[in-house]
């Protein structure tokens, strides 16, 4: 069976989690531990993130490489469309969302992490000690303030940018029921994982803290301006995403993570 070498909190493992779902493919999620999982991927894959793909003996590295191997190899319900034209717009938008609105939600998580003590602590590695948890779940917001300031990610100009990014694709999809037309593509589903941080997607999807879904970067996932965008994630959740693989740990339990990472 496949296996997708993971963080259950990636938004990167999410859009993969979408497309292998979406093509109908079984297969078993494995928790990556940071640290010393990262190492193991870094020996098969010759870098140390995920997600990461593998079939048989075959590890493949990126989320965007993992898609376009699915489609070679499982061609049935194709992500990548094969006109060149629909092809080259589908490319160009999986692209930004990868590299534009993944990172701005990634600043949008860190912003609003100070604000909200639930998120604080979701997206530590399950495996985090029990009083890790609490600590940080504990730490007044005036204690911690607007952790992603000094760095210029304060939270009003990553909401902003947020912003941007979603009027973007609501004017896209205003008129059709997917980014590229009637039928959902990679840009569809890159959308769909890479916005995991600005509202947590509800239901039985994911396997983190219930306390979580629906939560996101306050003024964007709470805003009625973004209702009928996240109505369409929410569609295309319940039409495609199944949430029901099984996931195993890379290493053994007694081994704990040697870094705390979100990205
Ligand atoms: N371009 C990669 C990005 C993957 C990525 O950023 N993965 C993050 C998790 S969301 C990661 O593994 N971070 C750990 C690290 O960099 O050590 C993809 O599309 O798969």
């Amino acid at each position: 069976m496949l296996e997708l070498h993971q963080f259950e909190a990636s938004h990167y493992a999410e859009k993969v989690r979408l497309i292998l779902d979406y093509k109908g493919l079984a297969y078993t999620k494995v928790e990556v531990v940071p640290g010393i999982g990262q190492l193991e991927l870094f020996q098969k894959t010759g870098q140390r993130q995920v997600p990461v793909l593998k079939d048989e003996d075959i590890y493949i590295a990126d989320s965007t490489a993992i898609a376009e191997y699915l489609d070679r190899k499982y061609p049935e319900k194709p992500v990548i469309p094969t006109d060149p034209k629909q092809k080259a717009l589908c490319m160009i938008m999986e692209q930004w969302a990868d590299d534009v609105l993944g990172l701005d939600a990634r600043k949008g998580l860190i912003a609003c992490l100070s604000q909200n003590p639930n998120f604080r602590t979701a997206f530590l590695p399950a495996i985090t000690p029990p009083p890790v948890k609490s600590l940080l779940s504990g730490l007044p917001v005036n204690l911690l303030g607007n952790l992603g300031a000094p760095v210029g990610l304060g939270a009003d100009s990553v909401r902003e940018t947020i912003k941007h990014d979603l009027r973007y694709l609501s004017a896209i999809l205003a008129d059709q029921a997917y980014l590229l037309g009637d039928q959902p593509t990679l840009a569809d589903f890159a959308v769909a994982g890479l916005t995991m941080y600005i509202k947590v997607p509800m239901g039985s999807y994911l396997n983190l803290p219930e306390g979580i879904k629906g939560e996101g970067v306050p003024g964007v996932s709470d805003s009625p301006e973004f209702d009928a965008f996240w109505a369409w994630r929410d569609k295309l959740y319940a039409d495609f995403r199944d949430g029901t693989a099984t996931t195993a740990v890379s290493n053994s339990d007694s081994q704990r993570p040697t870094s705390i990472s979100i990205d």
